[in-house]
């Protein structure tokens, strides 16, 4: 058992993130199993999901002449657009009915602003707003955090940084986790949580 400082943020195991999903990450469903059998060991479990508003601008169609995975500026920086995934009340937007969620204490939503996606569970991707997760986690005396999930090199990847950005001791399970992997965005992934001080753990 893990202490009570510790604690389990399960990202994004959403129905669109696994397999025949809108935005299906390969081997996805794998994690299910490895979470739920982590899921046991803390005290504290949350779990981030991703919520879109229908017409969503991460959305490439929303966007004329863009397709899935084009990258596009926004007012708050570099944008890679997406299939439409994740909106909210839909199938896609439900946790994998495997998954055991019984146990998780809070679920953090995020991308829910139409005109601001959000990769993090701490900040939307302007790096800014807050979701509120820091507050709760400081409330509770939560000091160290351990991450797995969808995906590796996206949501998990800027979770991760953003937690040790905010002060807490981050330790990422790959063998949790799968990514997407555009254009090298595993490997520079890997690379920017490391010089973030993320332990990478498998
Ligand atoms: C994610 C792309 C778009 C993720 C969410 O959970 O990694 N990726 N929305
Ligand atoms: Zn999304």
């Amino acid at each position: 058992m893990n202490t009570a400082t510790d604690a389990l943020i399960v990202v994004d195991v959403q129905n669109d993130f696994c397999s025949h999903g809108a935005l299906a990450v390969p081997d996805g469903d794998a994690v299910v199993p490895v979470i739920n059998e982590l899921a046991r060991d803390f005290a504290v479990v949350i779990l981030t999901q991703d919520w879109h508003p229908p017409g969503h601008s991460s959305f490439a169609s929303e966007h004329a002449d863009k397709s899935p995975f084009d990258t596009i500026i926004m007012p708050y920086g570099q944008q890679t657009l997406w299939p439409d995934h994740c909106v909210q009340g839909t199938r896609g937007a439900e946790f994998h009915p495997d998954l055991h969620t019984d146990r998780a204490q809070l679920v953090v939503r995020k991308g829910f602003r139409r005109a601001i996606d959000s990769y993090s569970a701490f900040f939307e991707n302007d790096q800014v707003t807050p979701t509120g997760l820091t507050g709760y986690l400081r409330e509770r005396r939560i000091t160290s955090v351990t991450l797995a999930g969808l995906a590796l090199d996206f949501c998990v990847h800027v979770s991760a940084v953003d937690a040790a950005r905010c002060g807490f001791e981050v330790r990422v399970l790959e063998h949790g986790s799968r990514a997407i992997d555009l254009d090298g965005s595993l490997a520079a992934a890997r690379d920017n949580m490391r010089s973030a001080g993320v332990r990478l753990a498998s």
